[in-house]
């Protein structure tokens, strides 16, 4: 429903799921799916709950007003250029991305972007606000709304306000670098739960609140705690996000796809094996990593170009940052060294695609590939993993995997990997190809019986019971 405060519950995200494209002839807009992981998971639990979503159309300088489109809740917050390139691709993509990925490049502190984020982070509120019934349920999502809790309790202390990290939450000493660092936590502080992928993360934000605020000990366990405010108690906890496992599994399985990742492989010259990477173009993800250790694996002669290929698609993504532009000529460099010195005409060795592909395209990718590589130097979760496990439930295939993806913490079976060790990647890669079919079977197995147990749902579900057990414990139930 569009009515003002009228939905019981709301999720709020820097994004709508839907990005608004206007056509060049002028035409009316049409709406299309925006990308990232945030938006694959949340879109099933939304489609499921009847709720509203409260976010930006992904253009700037539109006004428009709530709208529904393919049965969701619309709730647009209007953003000017100037705002798109402080807020967004500034303090949150320059700024805290950085910061909170282990500044693997250094974070830009410019107060500007800071007083920006502050601005827009209150109309978000504001918005959130005016979709929430009275005691309703609001969600709001990731770094670029980290002070979107406490300003919406301010707004509306009647609702219920959970917040979940997407990214990894850094180091206390990384995180103290921030000159805004009092209000950042003291934001998040606003919520009546605060979720992270990981332990190590909610341990990091406990900490950090004891100590910014002389806040009493949290009390805690291993995998989360409570802060007391006196009036009133933030639960902090771990929620490792997932995928809507049982609907990629089955779709993998249709002949459709089945045929398509036939095909691809024929397409790629029937190789003995297909590499597969898959990522936004990030410097986070490591792509760099993996097309060096090919290139030394050709160069040394212990894989043979004839027989392996890798396919390599990357997402467009931040274009407009010179750290991202710079990491795209690099990636392009790499993968023009390595078929200049080892491809043949009309095959490559490397296929690079500098694109967003449809899902079914995507999945006959997956299900095609022998061997998935993912080695970011640090990830909050990683749904690539995840997506690629759903869709091998015969115990083909292998992963190569990241210790610094959150993902590693459960997909143990895994080939994980030292990103930083460029010996340990390779041998890695190299195993995973030669590996024993019985124990590849083995590994496959345990990890995909995993990934279908803890799906998306069951992430949504435990987030949004232990959130709403907060609420029932100021009413006093
Ligand atoms: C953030 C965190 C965390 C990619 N290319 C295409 C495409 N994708 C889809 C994948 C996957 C999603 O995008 C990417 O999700 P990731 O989790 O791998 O990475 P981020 O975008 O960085 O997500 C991450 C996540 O939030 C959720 O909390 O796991 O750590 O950084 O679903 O399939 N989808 C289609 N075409 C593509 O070309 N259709």
């Amino acid at each position: 429903m569009n009515e003002p405060n009228s939905n019981d519950f709301v999720v709020v995200a820097n994004r709508l799921p839907v990005d608004m494209e206007t056509p060049e002839d002028g035409g009316p807009p049409v709406w299309r799916r925006s990308p990232g992981g945030l938006v694959t998971a949340m879109e099933t639990v939304l489609r499921s709950s009847e709720g509203a979503w409260v976010g930006w159309p992904g253009t700037p300088d539109v006004h428009l007003d709530p709208f529904e489109e393919d049965g969701l809740a619309l709730y647009p917050v209007e953003l000017s250029a100037r705002e798109v390139e402080e807020y967004y691709e500034g303090f949150s993509n320059d700024t805290l991305w950085p910061l909170y990925h282990d500044a693997l490049i250094p974070p830009t502190f410019d107060r500007r972007w800071w007083r920006t984020y502050r601005e827009v982070n209150q109309r978000f509120a504001e918005a959130a606000a005016q979709a929430a019934a009275p005691g309703a349920t609001v969600w709001v999502h990731d770094y670029q709304l980290q002070l979107v809790p406490r300003m919406l309790r301010e707004l509306r202390p009647d609702v219920t306000i959970g917040f979940f990290l997407h990214i990894p939450f850094p180091p206390t000493e990384l995180f103290l670098q921030l000159p805004w660092r009092k209000a950042i936590v003291d934001g998040l502080l606003g919520a009546d739960l605060v979720g992270f992928h990981l332990p190590g993360g909610a341990q990091n934000f406990l900490y950090l609140a004891n100590r910014l605020f002389g806040l009493p000990a949290p009390r805690g366990t291993s995998s989360g705690g409570a802060i007391d405010l006196g009036d009133r108690t933030v639960r902090v906890g771990a929620y490792p996000i997932s995928i809507d496992s049982a609907q990629l599994h089955d779709r993998s399985q249709e002949k459709e796809i089945r045929e398509r990742a036939a095909e691809i492989r024929h397409d790629l010259g029937d190789p003995e094996v297909m590499l597969l990477g898959v990522d936004r173009l990030d410097y986070t993800k490591g792509i760099d990593i993996r097309l060096e250790a090919l290139h030394e694996l050709f160069a040394e002669g212990t894989l043979d170009p004839e027989k392996v290929v890798m396919v390599q698609l990357a997402t467009p993504s931040r274009e407009r940052l010179t750290a991202y532009a710079r990491l795209r000529d690099q990636v392009e460099r790499e993968v023009g060294r390595i078929n200049g010195e080892f491809a043949r005409i009309g095959s490559p060795v490397v296929h690079y695609l500098h694109a967003s592909v449809d899902r079914d395209e995507l999945l006959a990718m997956y299900t095609g590939a022998d061997v998935m590589l993912v080695t970011p130097l640090r990830d909050g979760m990683n749904l690539v993993a995840k997506e690629y496990v759903a869709c091998h439930s015969d115990g083909s295939g292998a992963l190569v995997l990241s210790e610094f993806a959150g993902a590693a913490a459960e997909l143990r079976r895994a080939m994980l990997v030292n990103p930083h060790d460029l010996e340990g990647v390779k041998r890695a890669i190299v195993e995973a190809i030669g590996e024993d079919p019985a124990e590849r079977k083995r590994r496959m197995e345990t990890m995909h019986a995993h990934v279908m147990k803890y799906d998306v749902a069951h992430w949504s579900r435990s987030f949004l019971d232990d959130l709403r057990a907060t609420s029932d414990a100021h009413a006093g139930t």
